[in-house]
């Protein structure tokens, strides 16, 4: 029995009693086992099938999402932004941001700032040339429109009506009768001449022309004529307050338009260069004779000069000499 233990390897203890009828030892490798040991295995193979069947599945999830995204239509985000801006002003800039965010959602987001086009036109006319003066109808030719001619009853088909060698135009300007030789026009019935007592002047006007006082003051006239022009020949008087020189009213009324020289009953002045206004400036007023032809036709300009001719001052003169 001593020799079985010692196969065993266990060392029997001293006082240990060897009764083979009693003695059982249990084989060392069922004693050390655990005996739990079995169900642990079992456990460890369920959790490796539930990872490989996790894993599987992770797998095939991604197989699927792969498929998914590589099957799904390409985001197509077509923004069209037509900016038709049309600048016929030169020196206009435009500033078109287009910002276009696309995600995968296909939130389009376009922020358009386009169209911010401020065209202001500062263009400032410093064209000082003046119109040409349109003429208007003629027939004969002589200098007298049609309309005047009709004003001063001469013939518009012969230059010079009543053949003494002048022409119509001629005797107008020079303040003779066109119908009679050798007479003034104030004397032939077909001018009148208007007096201003207040501002001291007079000058000639058309008889069918309407001669009118803007206000009480008279300081404003106008000579309108019977025809259906617009045209008309207007005189402005203010004080020469401060006695100013003429280039100082030039000035101040003109500013740099030129003007030539000008000689009205026998005063320097100065005469625009269309010839439509004239500034004469005395010690004691200020005169502006306006040939205001606001259509352009330019129908009575013998006649303005007629008038211009014919303007005097009177008594009370307000000239210096
Ligand atoms: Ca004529
Ligand atoms: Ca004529
Ligand atoms: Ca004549």
């Amino acid at each position: 029995m001593a020799e079985d233990i010692k196969k065993t390897g266990e060392k029997a203890p001293e006082n240990f009693l060897v009764n083979e009828e009693e003695l059982h030892i249990m084989p060392k490798k069922f004693v050390s086992q655990n005996p739990k040991k079995k169900d642990t295995g079992a456990k460890s193979i369920i959790v490796f099938f539930v990872l490989v069947f996790v894993l599987l599945m992770a797998i095939l999830g991604g197989g699927y999402y792969w498929l998914q995204q590589k099957n799904k239509p390409k985001n197509t985000n077509t923004n069209v932004n037509q900016n038709i801006n049309q600048n016929i002003n030169n020196g206009n800039e435009n500033t078109n941001a287009n910002v276009n965010v696309n995600t995968n959602e296909n939130a389009n987001v376009n922020a358009n700032i386009n169209n911010t086009n401020n065209n202001q036109n500062n263009n400032t006319n410093t064209n000082e040339n003046p119109k040409p003066i349109v003429v208007a109808i003629d027939t004969d030719q002589d200098g007298l429109t049609d309309l005047e001619e009709q004003t001063y009853q001469t013939d518009k088909q012969i230059v010079d009506s009543d053949k003494d060698g002048y022409s119509d135009s001629d005797e107008i300007k020079n303040l003779y009768n066109p119908l009679a030789s050798g007479q003034k026009l104030i004397d032939s019935g077909l001018v009148i001449r208007y007096a201003n007592d207040l501002y001291a002047y007079e000058i000639f006007s058309p008889k069918p022309w309407l001669v009118k006082a803007i206000d009480d003051s008279r300081q404003k006239i106008e000579f309108i004529p019977d025809t259906s022009t617009s045209e008309l020949v207007r005189i402005e008087v203010v004080e020469n307050i401060g006695q100013k020189s003429l280039l100082d009213w030039q000035k101040a009324l003109y500013g740099i338009q030129a003007m030539e020289n000008f000689k009205i009953d026998n005063q320097t002045s100065l005469r625009s260069i269309d010839k439509k206004q004239v500034l004469i400036v005395t010690a004691g007023y200020v005169y502006i004779i306006i040939y205001d032809t606001s259509n352009d036709s330019n129908n009575f300009i013998t006649t303005f000069e007629m008038m211009l001719k014919s303007f005097k001052f009177i008594s009370p003169s307000p000239q210096d000499e």
